[in-house]
């Protein structure tokens, strides 16, 4: 390990661990999150340990005391369930890590909080929906409560519908697992037969979009159907461009660009400098129309049209590399 000239102490000597603890590793978004903050990890020459996420409470909570065992220095802690973390989360604040928390509510003065501003996500999504489709459509929603960033979303969702008589949320569905996508296919095909007036799908994560968009294609119904998402991925915008494809959009940060920002969230506390309480990556608003105009195929060429899609002013300092992507 040689350090970063320039930086505060632990950084100019380097090697310092961090901790990157997962509740779910499965699935484009958090891949690109962690390789995010193993890119920003290598700009800072910090030894990041991975711990994988399997959905697994306890496991996770196994994790983060191996992770004290190694003596880290901080911890990221990505996705999870508060109620099975507080006590072990307390252990490592009690032992001088630094913590932070992305979309897991920690509710602890000492741990920043990361997020993608969720009620934007979704107040984006439904506008689209309504230029679309106006204040009258039948509607499914894909939700699945107790995780932090979909709990956020729902809050925008209920809103929405409260204000917007004439939307009518018909069926409800949703799972979150190792194989989200085909598994909420499956609801949703039960759910599309058994309502054949939904004509618009609020699925506010690209697991769950991709399962409903499986679900129409199979169902032959892909034409009548409208999906609104969250999220993006490379494959996502193979999916939503594709000829006849249901998916008209999503809003999405570059999930690569808040793994970087959690990083740097641990590195400036580990610093000993200050890091705000709530730190929120902004997100934008893709539609096919505007994929297919702009023929953009990956995240990368996104990241070359869209500034906030290459890198974040959140949580930095001069001494951090913040251009990575
Ligand atoms: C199961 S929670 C899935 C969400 O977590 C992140 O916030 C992503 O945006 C994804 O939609």
């Amino acid at each position: 390990a040689g350090g970063i000239a320039g930086a505060p102490a632990p950084f100019d000597k380097g090697g310092v661990k961090v901790a990157l603890i997962s509740y779910i590793s499965a699935g484009d978004f958090f891949q690109a999150y962690q390789a995010g903050a193993e890119a920003q990890a290598k700009s800072l020459d910090i030894d990041l340990r991975v711990f994988p996420g399997r959905q697994d409470a306890a496991e996770q909570r196994e994790q983060i005391l191996q992770a004290i065992n190694l003596g880290v220095s901080g911890i990221v802690i990505d996705h999870g369930l508060p109620e099975s973390l507080g006590d072990v989360v307390q252990q490592a604040l009690d032992k001088g890590i630094k913590v932070v928390a992305f979309d897991v509510n920690l509710n602890n003065s000492k741990i920043p909080q990361v997020e993608q501003s969720d009620h934007e996500i979704a107040d984006l999504a439904l506008k689209q929906a309504v230029k679309d489709n106006g204040t009258k459509f039948n509607a499914g929603y894909v939700y699945v409560a107790g995780f932090a960033p979909l709990d956020r979303r729902n809050e925008i969702w209920d809103k929405f519908k409260a204000e917007n008589a004439g939307v009518v949320e018909k069926a409800r569905f949703g799972n979150v697992s190792d194989t989200t996508a085909t598994t909420t296919a499956d609801q949703v095909k039960a759910a599309l037969t058994a309502n054949p007036d939904i004509s618009v799908v609020f699925a506010p994560y690209d697991e769950f979009a991709r399962g409903v968009k499986l679900a129409a294609s199979d169902l032959g119904i892909a034409g009548k159907l409208k999906i609104y998402s969250a999220d993006v991925s490379t494959a996502d915008i193979q999916e939503i461009t594709a000829d006849g494809s249901p998916w008209v959009a999503t809003v999405a940060t570059n999930p690569a660009v808040v793994g970087a920002v959690s990083v740097r969230a641990a590195a400036l506390q580990i610093a000993g400098q200050d890091v705000p309480h709530q730190i929120s990556v902004k997100p934008a608003l893709l539609t096919q129309e505007s994929l297919r105009a702009a023929g953009v195929k990956t995240i990368e060429e996104l990241a070359q049209k869209i500034p906030a899609f290459s890198t974040s002013d959140a949580a930095t300092a001069s001494w951090i590399p913040a251009k990575l992507f």
